[in-house]
């Protein structure tokens, strides 16, 4: 193999999320989101709802091999109550669609979008929401699980927990440090009650997706062995217990990390966490879904406050640093794939990995002739790059998983923020494929990477901007 090709069996594709695409938010009988109450944007979003064939046949002419995408609870459940049997036939069309297209089905059950009913019965503070969320994940299950291959419970629940109901960037927009832990411990709770009726109705593989960033000072992003004072080492570990290990730890340990309990205890006292939750937590699934975007960067600064998306960080600056960073300012550093591929290998050897979620927004180069988006090409080369290396020190991963297919609704960012493959018109629904798209596919076919360096931006796409 060489060092550009990836194993045997290596499976490509991309995600999606059912609030960023699919519109029609009152179509055959969906309930609200805490999403539709949240948002100030139009939702239709790519109308993904009515144009799903559409979509598929762009994936399969890209030939991707796997395809995750977000199950809307409140199409299912729209009061989070009782089944709607018109919403589990869109999910059980698009199976068929994408089997049909020679496209392995991932479904992942939560992608934030609450049904605004559970909400008002008290919301992922309220440990009710997490039983609720596993009757739900039996009923999909129930319907889908002949033809799922791969089952993700719940994404990225730090997002969910700490910008829901932390800082309140997101839905349903609670600003408290209490109900962010306890949400956090329910959204665990829900993915191991969840695994436990999705293994009883037969599905064949679990998993949950969790955002994991490393966690370094400013001088790291370019030296990741700089030793560290003693400050900042406390700093970039107790970041670092908030970020990643308050959900690896329960999740393929079965316990919180140590250092992580008398944070959460002043918070939110140690109540909610009940004898027999982290067995439940940390029951046996098939894969880790890691989903990675940049470096959390911070440094011991005394006179800090706490920054409400991590209640416990007091006396800690997150910084800027002066790397290249993406649209949305987030900090590109490839060679932190390889870095978190490794440190999860070496301290949860036991589970098998996917890059659920890896991507970039850029201003793409909208011309007659195409979008040229060659940020993108670059930013997905070089950390398929660094995938490939952790691969080749033992990182069991077993597929990349890009994000995203289309320019989509970008949560609290509104439609300015793009992120796919496909350009969308959203004023006419047309999608086009940008050039970074048909650069994927080419990957998809020789399973790996071009010898040769990606291109640099031209002069001219520069001065474009
Ligand atoms: C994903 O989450 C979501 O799953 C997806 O729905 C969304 O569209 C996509 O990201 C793009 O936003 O402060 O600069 O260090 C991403 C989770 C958590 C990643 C916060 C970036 C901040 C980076 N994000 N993190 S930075």
């Amino acid at each position: 193999m060489s060092t550009a090709s990836f194993p045997q069996g290596f499976v490509w594709g991309v995600s999606t999320s059912a609030f960023q695409i699919e519109g029609a938010t009152s179509a055959d009988g969906r309930g609200p989101s805490i999403w539709d109450t949240f948002s100030s944007d139009r939702a239709e979003a790519c109308d993904h709802y009515h144009r799903y064939p559409e979509d598929v046949r762009l994936m399969k002419d890209l030939e991707m091999a796997a395809y995750r995408f977000s199950v809307s609870w409140t199409r299912v459940l729209p009061d989070g109550g009782k089944v709607n049997p018109a919403g589990l036939d869109f999910y059980d069309r698009l199976v068929d669609e994408l089997l049909a297209a020679g496209i392995t089905p991932y479904a992942n059950l939560y992608h934030w979008d609450l049904p605004q009913a559970l909400e008002d019965a008290g919301g992922w503070p309220s440990r009710e929401t997490a039983h609720r969320f596993a009757d739900y994940a039996a009923v999909v299950g129930e319907r889908l699980g002949d033809r799922v291959d791969t089952w993700f419970t719940v994404n990225e629940p730090w997002v969910a927990a700490f910008l829901g109901y932390g800082s309140g960037i997101h839905a349903p927009g609670r600003k408290s440090a209490a109900d962010a832990f306890t949400s956090a411990h329910h959204l665990l709770l829900a993915h191991g009650l969840a695994a436990e009726a999705l293994r009883a109705g037969g599905a064949a593989k679990i998993g949950a997706v969790v955002n994991i960033s490393p966690v370094m000072t400013p001088a790291q992003v370019s030296d990741f062995d700089r030793p560290l004072s003693e400050e900042d080492a406390e700093a970039v570990a107790r970041i670092d217990a908030l970020a990643n290990r308050q959900f690896l730890d329960p999740l393929l340990r079965g316990e919180y990390p140590a250092d992580l309990l008398p944070v959460i205890e002043r918070a939110a006292g140690l109540d909610h966490i009940h004898d027999g939750d982290l067995a439940v937590i940390a029951r046996p699934m098939d894969v880790l879904g890691i989903n990675y975007y940049a470096p959390l960067v911070v440094q011991a600064q005394p006179s800090e406050p706490a920054d409400p998306a991590f209640p416990g960080s007091e006396g800690i600056l997150f910084c800027t640093v002066p790397t290249a960073v993406t649209a949305m300012g987030w900090p590109i550093v490839p060679n932190c794939l390889s870095l978190l591929l490794g440190r999860i290998s070496r301290e949860y050897p036991a589970i098998d990995l996917m890059i659920t979620e890896n991507g970039a927004d850029f201003v793409d180069v909208v011309t007659g002739d195409g979008i040229h988006d060659v940020d993108r090409i670059n930013f997905i080369e070089e950390h398929l790059r660094a995938l490939r290396a952790a691969i080749a020190d033992g990182a069991r991963v077993r597929g990349y998983l890009v994000w995203t297919l289309l320019d989509n609704l970008e949560w609290s960012d509104g439609y300015q923020r793009k992120f796919g493959l496909v350009h969308v018109d959203f004023a006419t629904q047309r999608r086009r494929l940008k050039d970074s798209a048909l650069w994927y596919r080419d990957v998809i076919r020789r399973n790996g990477l071009a010898d040769t360096r990606p291109k640099r931006p031209t002069l001219e796409t520069v001065a474009a901007r």
